[in-house]
């Protein structure tokens, strides 16, 4: 389906896996620790968190190459919310990114470590920009808060509290915002502050992120219904299995379709402002169709 976007797209994923594969390269190896980092971190995933934070560096007026460490720093984040959350204790499962998950390779002790490792070798990797040490405090702060007690670990605990009751619309919302929300958004933010945006920049292109993570996670609960194993890596139906709270519980298919177009509608009216919105504004609306 080549275009110029999805050349563009396949070039900055292409600058994330090659940064990422030297992350650890030169590190003194300690047990199978390393090994088990770059296991979970070099499978292949859709490297949609760390794209935004170069395009949206590359919106804001800044240069891609400078914004890279705060991009791959995100990614480990999220590599890291996958490892622990696959764990026996929190979602037991045995595939990941079409691969079986990190502790069933090297057991749970060693997955947990991995975990540990990668959530600090982000905040290490945001310390090697080459950027003012403010835009670095900047971003440190933006970071952390996202994938904290007040972002994604937070919406994690709301996910596991509410299991085994149903959620209302509002309560599904507010653990989805954190949950996968706050750290989409704080990819974008990442790419503004690498950039030096100014505030009103910063809050389109939060604006923009949080319509785009909303949009993304309605279309995750979709694909575990309509999509199979073979293209998503991980199983499907597994909502249903956990008895999770997703949209298409509380919304349905149609309902989750119809919402999915109007966050759609919402991250594109977002760029309005931006001189060259095109990346971003095809980036939201191929993710409404994705198929994994
Ligand atoms: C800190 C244990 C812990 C959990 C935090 C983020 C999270 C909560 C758990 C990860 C599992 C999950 C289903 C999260 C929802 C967000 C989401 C859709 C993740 C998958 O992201 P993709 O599709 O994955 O970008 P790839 O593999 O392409 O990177």
């Amino acid at each position: 389906m080549g275009n110029a976007f999805t050349d563009r797209m396949a070039r900055d994923q292409a600058l994330i896996e090659d940064y990422l594969a030297r992350a650890f390269a030169s590190e003194a190896r300690h047990a199978d620790l390393q090994e088990a980092m770059e296991y979970s971190l070099l499978a292949g995933g859709k490297r949609i968190r760390p794209v935004l934070t170069l395009e949206t560096c590359r919106l804001c007026g800044g240069d891609v190459q400078a914004a890279l460490p705060f991009a791959c720093g995100v990614e480990m984040v999220h590599t890291y919310s996958l490892i622990h959350d696959d764990l026996p204790a929190m979602d037991n499962d045995d595939l990941r990114r079409g691969r079986p998950t990190n502790h069933i390779v090297y057991g749970e002790a060693t997955a947990i470590l991995a975990g540990d490792a990668l959530l600090t070798a982000a905040f290490e990797q945001l310390t090697k920009a080459n950027l003012s040490a403010d835009r670095v405090v900047e971003a440190v702060g933006c970071l952390s808060h996202a994938a904290g007690s007040a972002g994604m670990v937070g919406g994690q605990a709301l996910d596991m509290a509410g299991e085994g009751r149903a959620l209302d619309r509002e309560e599904l919302e507010l653990l989805q915002s954190l949950k996968t929300g706050a750290l989409i958004s704080a990819a974008a933010e990442l790419g503004c502050i690498a950039a030096g945006g100014t505030p009103e920049q910063r809050g389109r292109v939060r604006a923009y992120a949080q319509a785009l993570g909303r949009a993304f996670q309605v279309r995750d609960d979709m694909l575990d219904v309509i999509s199979s194993q073979a293209e998503l890596g991980k199983p499907v139906g597994s909502d249903q299995t956990n008895e999770k709270n997703t949209f298409v519980t509380t919304l349905g298919l149609e309902g989750c379709a119809t919402l999915v177009e109007e966050l759609t509608r919402q991250a594109v009216e977002a760029m309005d402002g931006f001189a060259q919105p095109e990346f971003h504004v095809w980036l939201a609306r191929s993710l409404a169709q994705r198929t994994k």
